[in-house]
């Protein structure tokens, strides 16, 4: 009979996973893991059949703009897919945004949030987008304290009523502007109603919004970040006409293609100032730092889903005599990506827990020091990762990896977006910079390096918790050496970023994995740590690393 090979199949992916699973029970105390975890299962059901499903069915729908009715009045709607329509519900359902503002797990609710964001994002064609930003907006009005913004908006971005709920945009780029948002062109004037905005936002994402946070300029501002606004803006007004909102068109992008991208102007659009007048790039920092946490955990989730299909696959799959999951150097491969995997995971969770303290008023002031330095790295070096890893898990399925209809090829185009919107890797490498240069900065960073790895004790961890000791040290003297020289600052910026944030990877995995050899949770981990620690010495092979793959071979 002739052969047909049989797809990979994800199952329930919140209990195929075996880090998100250790990591939930270290972090959260029993109580609220017992509460959450029916609900987690649930969301992994579903992210591994139905939507999954879905999601392979309209693999070729887009949304539409429909710019007018058919009497040729203006209308500028914008037609989603049907997986969109059905993530908007469930997400408010489910309170993917509400979790970490009703705050049920105290300081754990960002993790508890980021469980079901990490868990169900795979499934649902980039609709994290509208989500990053409409928690970004809240986060941003609530720490603005902009008490009549926050009455009206509030209620809705951190609703869990699907009819109630509303969605923010992020209106930052202009042509002009791109990453160097302090040159934006944007203009505010005061009118007898209020401000309005005139000017051009040249990449507006998921313009299904009922709001948006932008920036403009106020009338004879002085030009630069400085002189710009932070305005809060309804798309219609309590008629359901535009505020002043034209859609010129949607962009025809790489990837994120079920995300609808817009380029739009600004017309008269009445908006109301969130924080002053003035330093409007500054004020806008809460949204991006929220957004820059999902880009993170969403990299993580990515990359998982990468590798569960490429796990799977393995087992279905014989090539030379024996399945792919019997072949020492393809589990190797698999066993690089697994480690690449739970570094990311375990960075962009550190953030998230962070984040969860701060807002729950528990962090301490290093720690939220700590969260500012954290928050880029995360960002550039999980954003990395996910890009690669999705090419590797590509590359895992052959030829089926690069032909459509497989569904696969939309791992990697979704994933190139990770590094390049919300701040590039450059401009991440550059905030950096700009955030270890805080006062207590460089010693929060040293206080985490230590709070990991001074309690790693395995022999097993040795060669890692050292990896990752000399990465750091390495990166330490570095920042030294540049101090007086702002050009090779400039210069190694990224190269310093990404080593502080592969070190951080690994020095979170050895104390994950220390924690799990203290409560009989395997080796797992410990392979994982070391497996990160071996990447860039690939051809050193020390008699451990074969055994470790089987280890690591989900
Ligand atoms: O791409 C976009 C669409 C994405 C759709 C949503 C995706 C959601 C994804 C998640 C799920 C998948 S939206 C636009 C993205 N654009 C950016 O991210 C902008 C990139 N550029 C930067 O990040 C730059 O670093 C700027 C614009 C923030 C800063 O440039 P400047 O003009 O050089 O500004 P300064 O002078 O360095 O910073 C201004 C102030 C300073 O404070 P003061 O005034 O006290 O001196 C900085 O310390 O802002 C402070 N600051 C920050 N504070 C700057 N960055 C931060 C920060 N990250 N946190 C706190």
């Amino acid at each position: 009979m002739a052969f047909f090979q049989e797809p990979p199949r994800l199952g329930n992916t919140y209990d195929k996973d075996a880090l998100l699973r250790e990591f939930l029970s270290r972090a959260l105390p029993p109580p609220a893991l017992a509460e959450i975890e029916p609900e987690l299962r649930e969301l992994g059901a579903l992210a591994g059949g139905r939507l999954a499903d879905l999601q392979l069915e309209e693999r070729l729908a887009e949304p539409r703009l429909v710019s007018f009715d058919p009497w040729g009045n203006r209308v500028d709607r914008i037609e989603v897919t049907r997986l969109w329509q059905e993530a908007a519900v469930l997400s408010a359902r489910h309170g993917l945004v509400a979790a970490a503002y009703e705050r049920r797990h105290g300081e754990a609710s960002r993790l508890h949030q980021f469980a079901m964001v990490y868990l169900l994002e795979p499934s649902m064609d980039v609709y994290s987008c509208p989500l990053a930003m409409t928690d970004g907006a809240a986060r941003t009005l609530i720490d603005h304290r902009a008490a009549e913004l926050i009455e009206r908006a509030v209620p809705r971005l951190t609703s869990r009523d699907p009819a109630r709920a509303w969605t923010s945009g992020q209106w930052m780029t202009e042509r002009i502007g791109g990453s160097d948002v302090a040159v934006s062109e944007a203009v505010a004037r005061k009118s007898a109603e209020g401000w309005r905005l005139q000017g051009t936002k040249w990449f507006t994402s998921a313009t299904t919004a009922e709001m948006a946070l932008t920036l403009a300029r106020p009338e004879g501002a002085p030009a630069g970040g400085k002189g710009l606004a932070l305005f809060y803006l309804e798309l219609k007004d309590a008629q359901g006409r535009s505020n002043g909102v034209t859609i010129h068109r949607l962009k025809e992008k790489l990837g994120t293609r079920k995300l609808p991208t817009a380029e739009l102007s600004l017309e008269g659009t009445l908006a109301i100032p969130v924080a002053g007048l003035a330093n409007g790039v500054r004020n806008i920092t809460p949204l991006l730092n929220v957004t820059r946490t999902w880009n993170a955990v969403v990299a993580a989730a990515g990359m998982r889903r990468a590798l569960m299909l490429a796990n799977d696959y393995a087992r279905r799959r014989t090539a030379f005599s024996a399945p792919l999951s019997r072949k020492p150097l393809h589990l190797d491969t698999l066993a690089g990506m697994e480690a690449e995997a739970e570094g990311a995971f375990l960075l962009s969770f550190r953030v998230a827990e962070l984040m969860g303290k701060r807002e729950a008023g528990t962090a301490s002031e290093a720690e939220m020091v700590l969260l500012r330095v954290l928050t880029p790295v995360a960002k550039l070096t999980t954003g990395k990762q996910a890009v690669a890893l999705a090419s590797e898990g590509l590359e895992a399925f052959g030829g089926a990896g690069y032909v459509e209809d497989t569904g696969l090829p939309r791992l990697l185009r979704d994933a190139q977006v990770l590094p390049l919107w919300e701040g590039t890797t450059n401009v991440l490498a550059l905030d950096l910079l700009r955030a270890l240069a805080a006062t207590g900065a460089a010693d929060a960073l040293d206080a985490e390096e230590a709070r990991l790895l001074g309690a790693v004790h395995d022999a097993g961890l040795a060669t890692p918790a050292d990896a990752a000791r000399r990465a750091l040290s390495h990166a330490r003297a570095w920042l030294r050496s540049v101090a007086d020289r702002p050009d090779s600052r400039e210069a190694g910026a990224r190269r310093f970023a990404l080593t502080v944030g592969r070190a951080l990877e690994a020095a979170l995995l050895c104390g994950h994995a220390q924690w799990c050899l203290d409560h009989s949770r395997g080796q797992r981990a410990a392979a994982a740590a070391r497996r990160l620690a071996r990447t860039g010495l690939d051809l050193v092979e020390d008699g451990e690393a074969a055994d470790d793959a089987r280890l690591l071979f989900g």
